[in-house]
C-alpha cells in the first residue's frame, strides 16, 4: 500500500529565506483565481473549475488552510452525476460569455440528462483523471502535522467526501471499462487532460469530421503564439466528438455502441489505481465496510494487470489502446511511465522506467535546459516544442512523476525532479507550461496548478505552518 509517511523522505537543506518569494508568489496566483469556495484553473485562459485541476490544487491549498482546501473538493463533488462521475468542467455562471468556448451553452444539453446535477451551474459531460482521493488524504496527512483540532475536522471531511470518491470510483470500473480490464476507456482526449498529445493522432485521424457549424478559437485571444494551442486541425475534431456526445444525449451506453473515438487511456487508467491506493488509506480512517475495501482493492488489482498488457518491451514504455482500430497507439509521452504513476511495478519494469526516464528520449536530451522530461518526447514524429501537449514540460506531470518516485523508493531522482520544476518555476513563474529547451514560459500564465504543485514541493522543505504565514 501506499505509505503517506514516505512522502517526507526526500526533505533538503532549503534555507527558509530564500524559498519565502515563490512561496508568496504561489500564494498569490491561487489567491487571484479563488473564486470563493473554488478557483478558476487560470485567470483568463480557463475561468471555471476544472477537475483534476481542482485536485491539484486541494494538495497546494492544504498547505495553506485545510478547510479551504477540503472545500475546493467538496465544491467540484457537489456537482457528480448520478453516476457518479465527476464532471471535467463545471461551469462558472458570471465567467464572461466569451471567455471560453465551448462553455456552458454549448454543455447545457448535459443538463438534460437524467444522471446530471441541478444546473447551473452547467457541467461538461466528460471527466478527467481521478487525482482527487489522493488530494483529499493529502490533505488529512497534511492536517495531521498541524494539529489535532485540524486532524480530527480533516477526519469529519474523509468521512464526508468518502461515499463520493468511492462512487466515483465506481463509476469508473463499470461505465467506462464495461470489458473489466482494468483500464479507463475515454470518449474524449479532453478526457485524458493530455488533449493535443500526438498520444491521440491515430485514433483521431480515423474520425471524419461532418457538418459543422463555425466556431470560435477563443482560447486563442489569452496566448500570444496560436502554435502554443492545438490545431484547427485537432479542434474540429474535439468539437465533432462533442457533437457526436451530444447527439448520444451524453448516455454513456449509447457513447459506447457508436462513439468513433474509444481509447484505453494508460495515464488515466494508472492515476485510477494510485487513487484507488488512496481510497483505502481513506477506507481505513472512516472505517468503511470490509465489502466496499475489497471492491476497491480488486479495482487497483485489476487496474495493474490491465496496464501490465499494455506494456511495450521495447520502447519501455506503456502504450494507450485504440479499441475502434484494436490496436496499441505506439507514441512515447510522459504516459508512457504509467506504471510508476500506478506503483508497485515489477523491479525490471522500474529499472527499465528509469533508464527510459534518464535516456535521451526524455530528461536526458542534452539540449534541454532543464533535466525535465518534455510531454512527449523529442524523438517522436509528432514532438513540437511549443505546442501544448506535444512537447512542452508540464509542472503537473513533474509533480506525478516526483510523488511516484518517491513512493517507488527512488528518493534522490524525486529530489532532483522537484529540484528542477522549482529553479524552472523561480525563474519562469508559474505558467502553464514552458519550452523544454529555451525553458519559455507557455500558454497561460498565473496556472493555479502549477502554483500548487510548488506549495507541496515547498512543504517539503518548509514546514506548511512556515508557508502558511510566508
Ligand atoms: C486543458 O484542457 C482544456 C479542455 O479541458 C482546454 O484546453 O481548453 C488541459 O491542459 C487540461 O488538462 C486542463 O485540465 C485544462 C485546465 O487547466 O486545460
Amino acid at each position: 500500500m501506499m505509505s503517506s509517511r514516505n512522502i517526507s523522505v526526500v526533505r533538503t537543506e532549503i534555507a527558509l529565506g530564500a524559498e519565502v518569494p515563490l512561496i508568496a508568489r504561489a500564494r498569490h496566483v491561487l489567491h487571484l483565481n479563488d473564486m470563493g469556495g473554488w478557483t478558476r484553473a487560470a485567470l483568463s485562459l480557463y475561468p471555471h473549475q476544472w477537475s483534476w485541476d481542482s485536485a491539484f490544487i486541494a494538495i497546494g491549498l492544504a498547505h495553506l488552510d485545510i478547510r479551504r482546501a477540503a472545500q475546493e473538493l467538496r465544491t467540484l463533488f457537489a456537482h457528480q452525476w448520478m453516476t457518479g462521475k465527476v464532471p471535467h468542467i463545471v461551469f462558472n455562471p458570471t465567467a464572461p460569455p466569451d471567455s471560453y468556448y465551448p462553455g456552458a451553452d454549448h454543455w447545457a444539453c448535459a443538463a438534460s440528462s437524467p444522471d446530471a446535477p441541478p444546473a447551473p451551474p452547467y457541467t461538461s459531460c466528460l471527466c478527467q483523471p481521478p487525482v482527487h482521493a489522493i488530494a483529499a488524504l493529502r490533505i488529512w496527512e497534511v492536517a495531521g502535522h498541524v494539529g489535532e483540532k485540524a486532524r480530527a475536522e480533516a477526519t469529519d471531511f474523509l468521512r464526508e467526501i468518502y461515499p463520493r470518491l468511492f462512487a466515483w470510483h465506481r463509476y469508473l470500473a463499470t461505465f467506462r471499462d464495461p470489458e473489466r480490464s482494468g483500464l479507463v476507456t475515454i470518449y474524449h482526449p479532453w478526457a485524458s487532460g493530455t488533449d493535443n498529445s500526438p498520444r491521440w493522432d491515430g485514433a483521431l485521424a480515423a474520425i471524419e469530421v461532418g457538418e459543422m457549424d463555425a466556431y470560435p478559437r477563443l482560447d486563442l485571444k489569452h496566448i500570444d503564439d496560436p502554435s502554443e494551442r492545438p490545431a484547427s486541425a485537432e479542434y474540429d475534431r474535439y468539437l465533432w466528438l462533442v457533437k457526436l456526445i451530444k447527439r448520444a444525449g451524453c448516455d454513456e451506453r449509447a457513447i459506447y455502441r457508436s462513439h468513433p473515438f474509444l481509447v484505453k487511456d494508460v495515464l488515466f487508467s494508472a492515476i485510477l489505481v494510485a487513487a484507488n491506493e488512496a481510497l483505502l488509506e481513506i477506507a481505513e480512517v472512516v472505517k468503511a465496510s470490509d465489502e466496499e475495501r475489497e471492491l476497491v482493492e480488486r479495482w487497483a488489482g485489476r487496474g495493474r494487470k490491465g496496464l501490465e498488457e499494455c506494456w511495450d518491451e521495447k520502447l519501455n514504455l506503456c502504450l494507450d489502446y485504440d479499441l475502434r482500430a484494436d490496436k496499441p497507439l505506439r507514441v512515447r509521452t510522459v504516459a508512457g511511465f504509467a506504471p510508476l504513476i500506478a506503483g508497485q511495478q515489477r523491479p525490471e519494469q522500474l529499472t527499465a522506467l528509469l533508464g527510459e526516464l534518464d535516456s535521451v528520449a526524455f530528461a536526458g536530451h542534452p539540449e534541454l535546459r532543464w533535466p525535465l522530461p518534455p510531454s512527449t518526447s523529442p524523438k517522436e514524429m509528432g514532438f513540437h516544442a511549443r505546442s501544448y501537449w506535444r512537447g512542452p514540460v508540464w509542472p503537473v506531470a513533474n509533480w506525478l512523476l516526483w510523488w511516484s518516485l518517491i513512493r517507488a523508493g527512488e528518493a534522490e531522482r524525486a529530489a532532483q525532479i522537484r529540484r528542477a520544476s522549482l529553479d524552472q518555476i523561480a525563474e519562469e513563474g508559474f505558467a502553464e507550461y514552458f519550452e523544454p529547451f529555451s525553458g519559455e514560459p507557455l500558454g497561460s500564465g498565473e496556472q493555479s496548478w502549477t502554483a500548487a504543485v510548488v506549495l507541496d514541493w515547498l512543504a517539503d522543505g518548509v514546514r506548511s505552518a512556515e508557508i502558511r504565514t510566508a
